[in-house]
């Protein structure tokens, strides 16, 4: 088995161009990864798949020659083509498997994981990591049970592999969820809205090292 890529979970910043304060994607991207951001995935929910990869790409190019993982939501054969660090598939998208197929062996998958059942289902040869919330209330999943930080720490003891929390994190909530068994914390608005997202991430990171 060829061996995967590396990937560090610490600040994993999720960006979708449709919250990004009006700037462009790619810049809010190169100001997170400067301010220390681990970890890029975009999120691109518009349905528009010529708009997904441009994006995809113009990330791709303000990532060139940092070792910061770039990951596709929902797009596989997306970040396959195009050669992204990896993919994130959620329950309602193809299955693992056929993920991993189209994605290959060196590729990162994760997956969202949000019940004790789909962690049960978390095979840890196929997805690498999971992403599991919302942690706390957000405004990107309205009406969807909020897991708190029990909740999700109850989760995170059933995991196989690494769990990224995710849902209302700020610098002031991540050290919470960082004691509660995550590797890392993920988190849209809480950079791509900030006046400045490079001091953003810069204030995620302190946190987390911290704990
Ligand atoms: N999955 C669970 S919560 C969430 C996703 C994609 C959105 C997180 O957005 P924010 O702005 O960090 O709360
Ligand atoms: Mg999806």
């Amino acid at each position: 088995m060829k061996q995967r890529r590396s990937f560090d979970l610490s600040v994993y910043f999720i960006a979708d161009p449709s919250v990004c304060g009006g700037r462009r994607v790619e810049h809010v991207v190169r100001a997170a990864v400067d301010g220390g951001a681990t970890m890029v995935q975009l999120r691109d929910k518009s349905g528009d798949l010529a708009q997904v990869e441009r994006h995809a790409r113009a990330i791709q190019e303000a990532l060139y020659n940092s070792d910061v993982a770039f990951i596709i939501n929902d797009y596989v054969d997306l970040a396959a083509r195009i050669g992204a660090d990896g993919a994130h598939i959620g329950q309602d998208d193809m299955g693992a498997v056929r993920a991993r197929e189209i994605l290959g062996e060196a590729a990162i998958l994760g997956q969202t994981a949000f019940t004790p059942e789909h962690l049960a289902a978390v095979d840890a040869q196929v997805i690498d990591y999971v992403g599991t919330g919302p942690v706390y209330p957000t405004l990107t999943k309205p009406g969807k049970p909020v897991l708190g930080v029990e909740g999700f720490g109850a989760l995170v003891s059933l995991s196989p592999v690494p769990v990224v929390g995710i849902g209302g994190m700020t610098p002031e909530t991540c050290a919470f969820v960082m004691q509660a068994g995550a590797k890392g914390v993920a988190m849209m608005r809480g950079i791509s809205e900030a006046e400045d997202p490079r001091s953003a991430a810069r204030r995620f990171m302190a946190e987390v090292r911290r704990v």
